[in-house]
């Protein structure tokens, strides 16, 4: 097995909690490489289901190693309450078995708050419709060059210019928005009890990595989010504050790009979006609110309910080619059985003309309607089918004429929740 990447092609919550578990028993280190505590992986093993926001997914299983990147954005309160969490589930997380790079960026409570101020006065239009955890504040300062990383909690001596100049950016943005200045004291204070507790995990992890890598360590990557909710390449400003890409997962370890093998692309059968902004082939009928149901389509993190559509080939098209996916897991395949009928959008109209892409321009991007193929339906149940000749025909066909019309196969069919009804596609 090489390096792999596995990341969402879609808008998130594509199912790579499994996947991701599933490959982690081939894998001897476990990297997230950005986003933070709004990431929301599932985990099912056998009776038991994990749910994982920060920390890395093969903490669950086996992995000798998880390790913690410096894309990431990290909140050390956040991180010591998912340790405690998934601990009383049985899981204990030691400094030998999880590492965080030193240089990663720190999630303040100031953070947390200006995210949900901010998306609480949004007008309806501006809402990003965010997790509310701080993620976006979090990455501006990173940019902005005042934010306070892992590292400066093991140095006290300069603790207090790097909190004074972040507060020199914060405060009066405060005042503006007529609250609360944050104190000075107080926070260092805050960031003094916490340390100790964060500090046994610090690690100089691109060192670690590449050293793994050089000994011939399988290393996996897991990306959190999808594509579609890449800064760059996402449905901009309706995005996340993170390459979601997979080559991120270089740049978000401290490892250079020949680091990376294969990238797994993780693709949910139809479409989902949490959050807001553009969506083509989203149904707000009958239809969408069936898909939701039999998919559980809620937020791991927030509760939130998804917004469900069918499959659209144009944007997994685009995502194959912005994440240089080299083959598909596709997911929750059984959520679509049953239907008489189903349909892929394969095209875009927009202004009367036909486009095989997704433009680039917000309102290009409201404004294009889906194109549709209609494809027959099956009345038998795909759910936990072990192989390929356990579908029947019709679902094969949807399969395959996916994969046509993302031009990439499909490498993984996950038929279930449970880690083991995975048919992997020769
Ligand atoms: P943020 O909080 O700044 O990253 O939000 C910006 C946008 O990114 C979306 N986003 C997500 N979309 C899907 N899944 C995510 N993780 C959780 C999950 C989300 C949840 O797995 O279910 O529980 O609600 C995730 N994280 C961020 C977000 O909806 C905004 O559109
Ligand atoms: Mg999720």
């Amino acid at each position: 097995m090489a390096n792999v990447v596995v990341v969402g092609s879609q808008w998130g919550d594509e199912g790579k909690g499994k996947i991701v578990d599933w490959l982690s028993e081939q894998a001897d280190v476990v990297v997230r490489f950005q986003g933070g505590h709004n990431a929301g992986h599932t985990l099912v093993v056998g009776e038991n289901t994990y749910k994982l926001s920060l920390l890395p997914s093969g903490l669950v299983r086996g992995a000798r190693l998880s390790v913690i990147g410096n894309g990431v954005v990290l909140d050390p309160w956040a991180l010591v309450d998912e340790i405690t969490r998934i601990g009383g589930q049985g899981i204990v997380v030691t400094p030998e078995r999880l590492r965080v790079a030193e240089n990663v960026a720190l999630i303040l409570p100031l953070h947390r708050e200006l995210d949900a101020i901010r998306e609480n006065a949004a007008a309806s239009g501006t809402k990003i419709g965010t997790t509310k955890r701080g993620i976006g504040p979090a990455y501006e300062d990173k940019v902005g060059r005042r934010a306070i990383r892992l590292v400066d909690l093991a140095h006290e001596a300069t603790l207090d210019a790097k909190i004074e100049r972040l507060l020199a950016h914060h405060n009066p943005l405060r005042r503006g928005l007529g609250i609360e200045e944050v104190d000075a004291d107080k926070l260092r204070a805050e960031l003094i009890e916490i340390a100790p507790k964060v500090l046994p995990y610090m690690d100089r992890v691109w060192s670690l990595l590449d050293d793994e890598r050089r000994h011939g360590s399988k290393i996996l990557f897991e990306g959190a989010q999808g594509a579609l909710l890449d800064v760059d390449h996402g449905t901009y400003p309706f995005v996340t504050s993170s390459n979601t890409v997979a080559a991120q997962a270089a740049t978000g370890s401290g490892l250079g790009p020949n680091a990376i093998g294969y990238v797994l692309g993780i693709t949910k059968a139809y479409t989902t979006r949490v959050g807001e902004g553009p969506f083509p082939s989203e149904l707000h009928d009958d239809i969408g609110r069936r898909i939701g149901e039999r998919g559980h389509e809620f937020g791991t993190v927030t509760g939130r309910p998804r917004r469900c559509g069918w499959f659209d080939a144009v944007l997994v098209r685009q995502t194959v080619r912005t994440s240089g996916i080299n083959g598909i897991a596709l997911t929750k395949l059984d959520v679509l059985d049953g239907f008489d009928e189903l349909k892929v959008c394969t095209r875009y109209r927009l202004d009367g003309r036909e486009i095989d892409y997704f433009p680039a321009g917000q309102d290009a991007q409201a404004r294009v309607e889906p194109i549709y193929e209609s494809i027959e339906g099956w009345s038998e149940s795909t759910a936990g089918g072990r192989s390929w000749a356990d579908l029947p025909a019709e679902a094969v066909k949807y399969v395959r004429r996916i994969e046509e019309l993302i031009g990439c196969p499909v490498a993984l069919l996950s038929t279930s929740p449970q880690r083991d009804d995975t048919i992997l596609v020769q």
